[in-house]
């Protein structure tokens, strides 16, 4: 009588942890109706209006309707260079966004996209318009800076102002596979880093400063003084978590292993030495200056046994997400979440020191599989899934179905 009360007591107690630690969540269909063309990115300006930007590969911004419940919401374009062709190939086109911090006073945004001739990256500034705040002043661009990308794949485009009013860029390695040109190693180009560089200031020629506190600054051996971070495959997604400053990142893997890193200040997170916490080239050292990341998931079963995190569902590519901070899944907050955009399964990490204290799935699709593109924030920290809806004929997304995480 008494072990049998002990094991009834002993699991329900397990039961209560790990639905206290971690929930499973529900996706709840907002914005119904709207249509949205490969939605990338989810922003909020910092200006208390509560107006919530959404990024499109194909060129525009558009500003989601107040109602997430309309109807039919509008759709209102914000910014729009698809005449400029930037999605050209699957993972060029406009790639990523950010607002200055002091957007509420100067209107100022950042836009990061594709273009060709030679193949590469633009990150460039936008202001909004004199007469209109739902518009960008389309006229107003001033590129900060362009660099090569060799190929079409693992151009990068995340760009988010940490809470040092700096900008951090992930570039990708520059593509194709193995990073040929071992990029992401090479510390005089951008390629396969995250990097650094304040909008409000000039260093020498450059349209942006330099920050002298970046790691690898005033270097005179053609070290590039913009890079934070380097060894990065292609970081798809990255975040600040807003409660503790702390950078993530979820960069992609090759075949076999996708990752999620924190970013710190000069790191070298291994591509193409390591992916994830193995060796990637029969000839890679053992032991070296990389830093392992949080967590790891496995392509497939078959090498289950070497993974770090067993248990850990599967996928091939990685997206990135945010540390949760919102109101709604109580028991959620301050976990990072991600998900594997081609399983479409929604995960969440806990970590301590840089190492993964719980882990584990918190949302499964049933049906229809959302490919998940990218995830999204707004100003109270709600969280939300930018599905990417294969539709070759018309490359739309006929029902307008971003998700937002809620209690399941
Ligand atoms: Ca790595």
């Amino acid at each position: 009588m008494q072990s049998r009360f002990f094991s009834v007591g002993l699991s329900l107690a397990i039961g209560l942890t790990a639905v206290a630690e971690l929930p499973k969540v529900g996706l709840k269909p907002v914005w119904k109706g709207l249509e949205t063309t490969r939605p990338l990115w989810l922003e909020t300006a910092p200006d208390g209006s509560g107006r919530l930007f959404c990024l499109e590969q194909g060129g525009a911004i558009i500003i989601l309707p107040s109602d997430k419940s309309a109807a039919q919401p509008k759709r209102e374009v914000f910014f729009d260079i698809s005449e400029r062709k930037p999605w050209r190939e699957n993972e060029e086109g406009l790639l990523g966004m950010a607002f200055h911090p002091k957007f509420a006073a100067n209107g100022k945004f950042y836009v990061y996209y594709s273009q060709q001739k030679p193949k590469r990256s633009v990150v460039s500034e936008f202001t909004v318009a004199k007469a209109h705040p739902n518009r960008a002043d389309m006229k107003s661009e001033r590129v900060l800076l362009e660099f090569p990308q060799p190929y079409w794949n693992h151009n990068g485009g995340v760009m988010v102002f940490g809470p040092d009013g700096k900008l951090y860029v992930a570039s990708g390695d520059g593509g194709k596979a193995n990073d040929p040109h071992d990029n992401a190693q090479n510390l005089t180009n951008l390629l396969g880093k995250i990097f650094r560089i304040d909008v409000d200031a000039r260093t020498g020629k450059l349209a942006y400063g330099i920050p002298a506190d970046n790691p690898f600054a005033g270097r005179s051996d053609g070290t590039r003084g913009e890079i934070w971070a380097y060894g990065l495959r292609n970081v798809w997604r990255m975040s600040f978590d807003r409660a503790t400053g702390d950078l993530w990142a979820a960069d992609v893997g090759q075949n076999k292993w996708e990752e999620v890193n924190l970013i710190t200040r000069g790191g070298n997170y291994g591509w193409n030495i390591r992916e994830s916490f193995h060796k990637f080239k029969e000839d890679s050292p053992a032991k070296g200056d990389w830093i392992d990341p949080v967590i790891e998931y496995a392509h497939h079963a078959g090498i289950e046994k070497e993974c770090k995190f067993p248990g850990h569902g599967y996928g091939v590519s990685i997206t990135g997400g945010y540390v949760y901070r919102g109101e709604a899944i109580p028991k959620l907050r301050g976990a990072y979440i991600y998900g594997d955009f081609t399983t479409g399964l929604i995960f969440a990490v806990r970590q301590k020191d840089g190492k993964a204290t719980e882990h584990g799935t918190i949302h499964q699709q049933t049906g229809k599989v959302y490919q998940i593109a990218s995830f999204g924030e707004d100003a109270a920290g709600e969280l939300y899934l930018l599905p990417l809806v294969a539709n070759p004929a018309t490359k739309r997304d006929p029902a307008g179905s971003i998700l937002q995480l809620v209690v399941e």
